[in-house]
């Protein structure tokens, strides 16, 4: 067996995946027809084709457009049953989701709209395709603390439905300082805390997530290897980074795939792990992600493994069930 096919067939887990950023252009296109939404875009082709991203803002501002179908409980449901679909082809056993409430509540859609259609996907995954799946709750970072306080409010009626809390959107200018007193209250609830740091901002930012927010886990990570003491500080404490390589690519964060930084970081023995991001918009789901990933940077079979292995030491899950997929 290739270290590819390898990729493809090894039971691996998802932890970095926007399930709005699931939403294929023809399922936008439906849900609009189903509620009535006009869009901006003639059809599926012409949405597809605004899809020529230069940096992070330019595909925030295409992926918010993209989530304005959604708009009842169903909606929220059938984009993660989609998602789970393809997970399970891919071989994913265990997924955890982000989902960005605020870009739900400030058109008018109610929170439980939002958070039992995704739940009720969970649980019927879990039941019928054998995947697990969390759901992480995101605060835009675009939006100011007390706009995440307010959202953290909201949710909290159904606690029970969410794991943890990340934090996404605009990465320059919004540090994760701005958000240290409503991850403070997260972690006195005992949620699990996770923030998407060192994306496109700077080594300081990733930091600031570790040391002030104290995150489980950073979501991006790659501006790492600018900073020789963070890498010895993360191949240290092991703390998991999500890293996402064709989104990297698409978001102009590397200029090709074969000069990505995961194999330095796992060769620094840090706990990488592979993830699809948002794949309706970055061009493939975590098969894509793994296979053009080891072919690009030639990884053997046994760094497949590793990143296999590496995805359930990072994931939110019982001891006993790491130590039966590890
Ligand atoms: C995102 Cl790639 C990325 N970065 C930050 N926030 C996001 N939300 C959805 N995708
Ligand atoms: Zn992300």
């Amino acid at each position: 067996m290739t270290p590819a096919e390898l990729a493809r067939a090894i039971p691996k887990a998802e932890l970095h995946i926007h399930i709005e950023g699931s939403l294929e252009p023809e399922l936008i296109f439906a849900l609009a027809k189903r509620n009535g939404v006009v869009l901006p875009y003639a059809s599926v082709e012409a949405l597809r084709a605004a899809y020529a991203f230069t940096d992070l803002q330019s595909f925030l501002d295409i992926y918010y457009a993209g989530a304005s179908v959604l708009l009842k409980e169903a909606d929220f449901y059938d984009m993660a049953w989609a998602y789970f679909e393809r997970a399970k082809a891919d071989n994913v056993v265990h997924t955890e989701l982000f989902f960005d409430p605020q870009t739900h509540t400030t058109r008018g859609v109610p929170m439980a709209t939002v958070i039992q259609g995704l739940s009720r996907a969970c649980l019927d995954a879990k039941e019928k395709l054998g995947v697990s799946a969390l759901l992480i709750l995101c605060f835009l970072r675009h939006l100011s603390e007390d706009d995440a306080i307010a959202t953290l409010e909201a949710a909290l009626p159904y606690r029970e439905h969410f794991i943890g809390v990340g934090l996404d959107s605009s990465e320059l200018g919004h540090p994760p300082e701005k958000f240290e007193r409503v991850f403070a209250r997260c972690r006195e609830l005992g949620l699990k805390l996770v923030a998407h740091a060192g994306e496109e901002g700077p080594p300081e930012y990733m930091w600031q997530a570790i040391d002030l927010l104290k995150v489980h886990r950073i979501d991006h990570g790659v501006a790492c290897l600018q900073d020789p003491l963070l890498m010895a500080e993360l191949a240290h404490t092991r703390l998991p980074l999500t890293v996402c390589p064709l989104s990297n690519l698409k978001l102009c964060v590397v200029n090709d795939l074969r000069d990505h930084p995961l194999k330095k970081m796992l060769d620094a023995g840090l706990c990488v792990t592979v993830n699809s991001d948002d794949p309706a918009y970055f061009g493939g789901y975590m098969n894509t992600n793994f296979v053009q990933t080891t072919e690009a940077l030639g990884l053997s079979r046994d760094e497949v493994i590793t990143l296999a292995r590496n995805s359930f030491e990072a994931a939110f899950i019982d001891a006993d069930r790491r130590q039966v997929l590890m």
